[in-house]
């Protein structure tokens, strides 16, 4: 897979793709993910990336010249799947969504920024607009590494442990048991006996049973979901 992340800030990205598991992935050339800066696709002597808004108000625009400029460049060179857009406005991200990015070949992601970008780059040139949540970032790039991370995870190779995604996957309708490790008592705080009995029944009894009652707990409205392999999300 392919990401080329368009935005005016790449040094934002060079933590989040340049540690652990998406480190590894690019390495292993699972993912290949390219940084566009945004400024170098401006003509005018002074780079100018943003604009005040027609009919005033707070806040700068994103100017439609370098977007197009850059967009258009790296669409001459491949074909790509969906270029997508961080902004608050977009559909809230999940899961479900995030399995199907994964399984794309070639993505743009542009980071919004300042107060928005000018309406023409969306009309013409974006085909999906995403949002990660009910809450205002400064600008669309941790959002953006939030979608790339979720979806490099969930390409095969990515993550070596199988196990360990497919009882992801389960998270998609029901949260995850509670974890323990060595050493069995720690500051007179045990670990559940069935957990260390050695007996594979007695273990995956306790985690099915202790991942029902969390969810129950904290995310009641997970249950309500329709069980797997039926997509169809929750109304309200
Ligand atoms: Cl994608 N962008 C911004 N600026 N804020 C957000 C967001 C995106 N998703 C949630 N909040």
């Amino acid at each position: 897979m392919r990401i080329d992340v368009i935005t005016a800030f790449p040094p934002l990205f060079d933590g989040p793709l340049s540690e652990s598991i998406l480190k590894r992935a690019q390495e292993g050339g699972y993912a290949e993910i390219v940084l566009h800066d945004l400024r170098s696709y401006t003509r005018d002597k002074h780079r100018t990336l943003d604009d005040t808004p027609y009919g005033g108000g707070a806040g700068m625009i994103l100017k439609p010249e370098p977007l197009f400029e850059c967009i258009e460049t790296l669409q001459n060179e491949r074909s790509y799947d969906e270029v997508i857009l961080t902004t608050p406005a977009g559909r809230v991200y999940n899961q479900k969504l995030c399995n199907q990015l994964s399984m794309r070949e070639n993505l743009i992601v542009l980071c919004g920024h300042y107060k928005g970008v000018d309406q023409r780059v969306i009309d013409a040139l974006v085909t999906m607009e995403i949002s990660i949540g009910d809450y205002v970032l400064t600008g669309g790039e941790l959002a953006a590494a939030v979608i790339i991370d979720s979806v490099v995870r969930l390409i095969p190779g990515v993550i070596g442990d199988g196990e360990s995604l497919l009882s992801d996957s389960f998270m998609e309708n029901e949260l995850d048991c509670p974890y323990y490790t060595r050493p069995p008592e720690f500051r007179d705080m045990k670990v559940p006996e069935d957990l260390l009995s050695g007996d594979h029944k007695r273990v995956e009894t306790w985690r099915r049973k202790a991942a029902e009652k969390l969810t129950r707990e904290r995310r009641p409205d997970l249950l309500r979901k329709a069980p797997h392999g039926n997509d169809k999300e929750q109304k309200s």
